[in-house]
């Protein structure tokens, strides 16, 4: 059976152990299969018959086998190629990877399925989490669909309404704490430190990022086991870049997969400590003591998953890049309009941060570029809103419409 190893001093927790961070030295875990076990088990998913989603590589999930699974049909998400956009960016190759077709609106529905679903294997009544947004709302859909009780601390100021309204439909107690995303974190790993009835459900739960894992796996079934070059993705606390790189780095151990791509983080400026780091080739990172963006989902000023994905990023020869909010709607409205793909901003700083690297010339124009977009738009109206036309408010009349829409008036037949 896996277990669970510190990313650090590499001690060992058995894989039904409630622990979150390692008791030596105090770092974060992973799930970690013996090769050969996971060989073994990949014999048992059936590639042909079960559809793509999450739990089509169950055989590669750390769920014991005779446990009911807490799902809402997640992953099996569009992988889109994006002609247009790419021309637009001057790359041939573009796929858009659409995880806002997630369940409740984002890629983090395929680590909630697995952490609930590992949740009430353990026993759980009550999980919690600190969100910017999309974590609270797929947390309170999941915990609802099993029954349990749900508790979400968001950060005081601007959160997405869309998010919002989720996690308040779906019956979780939220609480708005007067401080800031990462205040919000050390609060709910105090609590679920001293409440060990309590069960824990941020990005440093290793089930979770078991569960994202699969998108890497999926982008690489989506496009007949020839994995990328390159894959783009927005980070915050970086579980997702984390997930993305073990799920690729396991498929090619397998020998499905011939290459691995290059792992590309993107952070929004005034929250962008990973990229800092890659960027002046650090070992640490500097967390950002307030940090700033309109891409609030990633406004995120010290990541807890950021050793693994630096990790990610250069043992695959990627690279990070930022972006400043004018260059996120920008990307927005493109992808909106050029391809009919809606995402909120977060999401469009994969788009932002291509554009980027394809202008310093770091991303050639023959990359096959896979561009994933991690929330759907409606996540966050005001801000798309804000960027667009405002409705024309017309009389009931066809001369007054068509006067609006600029047409001639219409000669009517005698
Ligand atoms: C749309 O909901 O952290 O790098 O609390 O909602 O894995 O953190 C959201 C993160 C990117 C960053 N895009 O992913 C939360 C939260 C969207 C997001 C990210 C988030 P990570």
């Amino acid at each position: 059976m896996a277990h669970q190893d510190c990313i650090n001093c590499k001690t060992t927790y058995g894989i039904d152990e409630v622990v979150y961070f390692c008791k030596k030295c105090g770092d974060i875990l992973e799930i970690k299969f013996d090769p050969n076990e996971l060989a073994e088990n990949a014999k048992a998913i059936e590639w042909k018959t079960i559809p793509l989603s999450v739990w089509r590589y169950r055989p590669f999930m750390p769920i014991h086998e005779s446990t009911r699974l807490v799902t809402l049909g997640e992953g099996g998400t569009g992988l889109h190629r994006s002609e247009r956009l790419g021309a637009e960016l001057g790359i041939q190759n573009l796929y858009i990877k659409n995880e806002g077709e997630n369940p409740t609106g984002s890629f983090k529905d395929r680590g909630m399925t697995v952490g609930v679903t590992k949740a009430v294997e353990l026993g759980a009544r009550h999980v919690i989490c600190a969100s910017t947004g999309n974590t609270s709302a797929s947390l309170a859909a999941y915990a609802a669909r099993a029954g349990i009780r749900c508790t979400v601390l968001i950060p005081s100021g601007k959160i997405a309404y869309g998010k919002l309204s989720q996690a308040m439909i779906h019956g979780a107690k939220v609480l708005q704490v007067r401080g800031n995303f990462d205040e919000a974190l050390e609060f709910v790993f105090k609590l679920s430190e001293k409440h060990r009835d309590i069960y824990l459900l941020n990005s440093i739960n290793p089930f979770r990022v078991e569960g994202q894992k699969s998108l890497g796996y999926e982008i690489c079934d989506q496009l007949n086991y020839e994995a990328p070059d390159r894959i783009i993705i927005p980070v915050g606390n970086a579980g997702n870049i984390s997930a993305v790189w073990k799920g690729l780095t396991e498929f090619y151990q397998l020998g499905l997969i011939k290459k691995l791509p290059k792992m590309t983080g993107i952070q929004a400026q005034g929250s962008a400590p990973i990229a800092q780091a890659i960027q002046t080739d650090s070992d640490q990172i500097i967390p950002v003591q307030n940090p700033e963006t309109i891409a609030t989902a990633i406004r995120i000023g010290a990541p807890v998953s950021w050793k693994k994905a630096i990790n990610a990023i250069r043992e695959s020869h990627g690279t990070a890049e930022i972006v400043t909010d004018d260059e996120i709607l920008d990307a927005q409205k493109t992808l909106a309009r050029i391809e009919g793909i809606f995402v909120e901003p977060a999401s469009a700083s994969s788009i932002a941060g291509l554009k980027k690297l394809i202008k310093k010339g770091v991303v050639a124009n023959d990359e096959k570029v896979v561009c994933i977009t991690t929330g759907h738009g409606l996540k966050d109206p005001d801000t798309a809103i804000k960027q667009s036309d405002e409705p024309i408010e017309v009389d009931a009349d066809i001369g007054a419409i068509e006067a609006a829409l600029g047409l001639k008036k219409a000669i009517l037949a005698r």
